[in-house]
């Protein structure tokens, strides 16, 4: 891609804004950046642009920007109706995301997962097992450190191992990972996109250039899988918690049986899997599919399944006291995370909710609620609308903080419980982000 001379604006001056700027004028491009924070609260990464030769527009987004630029790049947490993409599209300037950017620079096979939930925790697992195999490889994307990044990095990867997220693929053009995996499609991020289907439409953009001969997995018990196969150009892979399929990955008799596209089938026993819970069974089956795919041998992925322990906030075994186990799953920011984090336990489980809502449909988890819990904690601005949904099926309480749910978790415990935080909700009420949350609550729990 020509940059050089290009006017380009980025939207966002947070980890990808600064990669951005540094990539982009390396290149002889000029390099606008705008960001709605003040100044004051981007000190950081104002300090990181040292050196660069950037005009910067901060503490608001300003229109009038848009008829000195050629190209926007926006970061990956800015949402689409944000005003200068909604300006950008108004006008016809072209917008393209920092992963397409980058994709254009590589030569390396790209392996992407994207899906409601389980992203990281696959794509963290799928970099273990090749990283074991003997590989090099790149695990970033929007876990951490940005694609970007690597282009200019020194050292080579055999494969890049990259999560997305539906703000990033709303502006693919060519992007194309030989393996692309969806994991779900849940009712997450309502509060960004207008309808659920325009949500999926964004997720399943992951495949739209992919060719005969990349590979795409899907989740066979996901509603959505159907339609979103029909537009698939190349293989497909299905992984399901709870069907048999005549090819790709399912659960059967405590193994985890898989019949890839030739035919031959091998198993993987669940027994050696160390993450808890159906849904982490779900993000193994993909990352098998990926990595065998690869090329990777059987052998290889169970050693790599017997030590992946998981990631922190994600179904998180903090510790025992007094008979109850205490878990944290602080990312847990949507219902039907909630959901998967009940289906984990038999029952007896005192659980923690709320936060800041985020338009999810709390009325589904009903049902398991009246099976598996104990009592129902609810604490943060969307207490309220959450007894609305689910009020009255089991022992409840209600609090404005969760260090008072905590409190009140505990004086209702007894041997044999589980007290879980998996809040459904945002943590922007009291915290500023889900680790935030997540190292409060381990605090607390730590020193019970
Ligand atoms: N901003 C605006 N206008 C807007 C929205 C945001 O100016 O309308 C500004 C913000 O003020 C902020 C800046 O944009 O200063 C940067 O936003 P960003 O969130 O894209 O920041 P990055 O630091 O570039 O982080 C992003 C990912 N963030 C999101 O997707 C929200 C990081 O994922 C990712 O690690 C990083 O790029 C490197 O690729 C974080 C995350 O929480 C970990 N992701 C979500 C998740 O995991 O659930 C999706």
């Amino acid at each position: 891609m020509e940059l050089k001379g290009k006017r380009i604006l980025v939207v966002g001056l947070g980890r990808t804004g600064v990669a951005l700027a540094g990539f982009l004028t390396g290149r002889g491009a000029e390099v606008i950046i705008s960001d709605n924070k003040p100044a004051s609260e981007l000190k950081e990464s104002i300090n990181a642009l040292k050196g660069m030769k950037v005009t910067l527009d901060v503490g608001r987004h300003n229109a009038d920007i848009l008829s000195r630029v050629d190209l926007i790049i926006p970061s990956p947490g800015v949402p689409p109706f944000n005003e200068l993409l909604a300006g950008g599209v108004e006008r016809g300037i072209p917008i393209i995301s920092e992963i397409e950017l980058a994709f254009s620079y590589l030569k390396e096979p790209v392996i992407a997962i994207t899906g409601t939930n389980g992203k990281t925790t696959t794509t963290k697992l799928l970099g273990e097992i090749l990283k074991k195999w003997g590989k090099r490889i790149f695990v970033g994307g929007n876990i951490g450190n940005p694609l970007i990044e690597y282009v200019d990095e020194g050292e080579r990867a055999d494969y890049l191992v990259v999560e997305v997220s539906s703000f990033q693929l709303q502006w693919v053009k060519r992007f194309h990972p030989s393996v692309a995996v969806l994991l779900n499609t849940s009712s997450d991020h309502l509060d960004y996109h207008e309808t659920f289907e325009e949500y999926v439409s964004t997720k399943e953009r992951i495949f739209a250039n992919q060719a005969p001969g990349n590979l795409a997995v899907l989740n066979a018990d996901d509603a959505m899988s159907g339609d979103v196969s029909k537009k698939i150009r190349g293989d497909i892979l299905c992984f399901s918690s709870s069907q048999k399929l005549e090819r790709g990955i399912f659960i059967n008799n405590g193994v985890l049986r898989y019949r890839n596209n030739g035919g031959t089938e091998e198993e993987y026993p669940v027994g050696k899997v160390k993450l808890k819970g159906i849904h982490n069974l779900e993000n193994v089956m993909a990352a098998i599919i990926a990595s065998r795919r690869c090329g990777c041998p059987r052998k290889v992925i169970v050693e790599a399944l017997e030590t992946f322990k998981g990631m922190p906030h994600r179904m998180e075994f903090v510790r025992s006291k007094d008979g109850v186990e205490i878990y944290n799953d602080s990312k847990g920011t949507n219902v039907d995370a909630v959901k998967r984090a009940l289906e984990s336990f038999s029952g007896s489980v005192i659980l923690l909710m709320g936060g800041r809502d985020k338009g999810g449909d709390f009325g589904i988890l009903a049902g398991l609620i009246g099976e598996k819990v104990k009592k129902l904690v609810l604490f943060g601005e969307a207490r309220e609308k959450i007894r609305s949904f689910v009020g009255g099926i089991v022992e409840m309480g209600s609090v404005e903080k969760l260090k008072g749910a905590m409190e009140e978790a505990c004086k209702s415990s007894s041997p044999g419980d589980v007290i879980l935080l998996s809040p459904g909700c945002s943590s922007f009420d009291e915290f500023a982000n889900y680790r935030e949350r997540g190292n409060y609550f381990k605090g607390i729990v730590r020193d019970l």
